[in-house]
């Protein structure tokens, strides 16, 4: 590949003429910006273990009253990013957040859109566009631009979920904002029940449901049963993964990130091939090896990671008597609707 010209190669005085109009000359950046073959990764593979944050998270509990917090969060900040600016990818903000019995977490909505994965505790809810979704270990609860959310603890032990949102992607677009409000009035419960059996939707007097979000809660009861009846009816699949989607369309749940639950069988080794989206992991059950580029996190019960794109990933239950379940977040969604979502093989 042809070497270009650097910016000493120019005279000063140019330079300078350059800087004082807002003009910049692109060869001396070009390699930069479109590298030969591959991006260039800023996003580096990063563990967050549990059993170190979750100290943390509690003390903040204690330090920082909710009223002071709004949202009580640590944020999964990638190193490879700088801390500050609060991103695990380039396009995916991860948060771990806390919520004690009988705090309360206020309505707002906002453009960016939410996912939350359920981590621990019992007796939290969030409602959502005036559905009330019950928290429960694994249940993934989805929080669309624009609808209003808040959240509500009836229970006695401290709740923890995993926040996952496309807020870096909104942020970038200087789309982000948030809009307040006072307690919505709960129009229902979650409405996983419409959609209990996979193959049926409602269709009242013959009509689909129009709404772009028909279904918010997705429990892991439900969940986990997909997992364990795909490994049993199909045991030479490839790899034992549902996608969380949308029942009436069978498209993405959310239309940015995507998300899979993957079950690893007991001593199972899964080569994922080199995808162009980033990836984050987070252990539901059992305990996985996540392996790139030379680098293994040992994954135990409720730690997260996150891998860059562009790079073949191994995973590997270390049980050999129990199945390990995932669960996935990528932005496969937004990259395929750019045409720029790749799998090398
Ligand atoms: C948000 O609205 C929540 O509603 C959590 O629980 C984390 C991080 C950035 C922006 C908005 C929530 C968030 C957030």
């Amino acid at each position: 590949m042809q070497e270009l010209g650097r910016l000493e190669d120019l005279p000063q005085d140019y330079r300078d003429a350059l800087t004082a109009r807002n003009l910049v000359p692109l060869w001396p950046s070009l390699r930069a910006v479109l590298p030969p073959g591959k991006p260039t990764a800023r996003t580096q593979a990063t563990c967050w273990p549990y059993q170190d944050l979750r100290p943390l998270l509690l003390q903040a509990g204690e330090l920082t009253p909710i009223e002071k917090a709004e949202r009580r969060v640590l944020v999964l900040a990638n190193p490879g990013h700088g801390l500050e600016k609060m991103q695990a990818s380039s396009t995916i903000y991860l948060g771990m957040q806390l919520l004690k019995p009988g705090e309360w977490a206020p309505a707002h909505k906002h453009t960016p859109n939410a996912v939350r994965m359920i981590v621990e505790g019992e007796g939290a809810y969030t409602t959502v566009g005036g559905e009330k979704c019950l928290m429960s270990r694994g249940d993934l609860i989805l929080t669309p631009t624009g609808l209003w959310h808040e959240h509500g603890h009836d229970g006695s032990k401290p709740v923890v979920w995993l926040d996952v949102l496309d807020l870096p992607m909104i942020y970038y677009m200087e789309a982000s904002y948030v809009t307040e409000g006072k307690a919505q009035p709960v129009q229902g419960e979650s409405s996983d029940r419409a959609y209990q059996r996979g193959g049926v939707v409602p269709t009242p007097l013959f009509a689909r449901s129009e709404n772009a979000f028909p279904m918010l809660r997705y429990p892991w009861v439900d969940v986990r049963a997909a997992l364990q009846a795909l490994a049993t009816t199909q045991p030479d699949i490839e790899a034992v993964q549902v996608a969380y989607v949308n029942p009436e369309t069978g498209v993405d749940a959310l239309k940015v990130l995507g998300f899979s639950a993957l079950m690893l069988r007991p001593g199972e080794t899964l080569n994922l091939p080199a995808r162009s989206t980033a990836m984050v992991f987070h252990q539901i059950e059992g305990g996985a090896d996540v392996t790139s580029e030379g680098k293994t996190f040992n994954l135990g019960e409720a730690d997260t990671c996150c891998i860059p794109g562009y790079v073949p990933i191994t995973l590997t239950n270390r049980a050999s008597d129990q199945p390990a379940y995932l669960f996935i977040a990528d932005d496969a969604p937004l990259q395929k609707k750019l045409g720029v979502y790749e799998v090398r093989k």
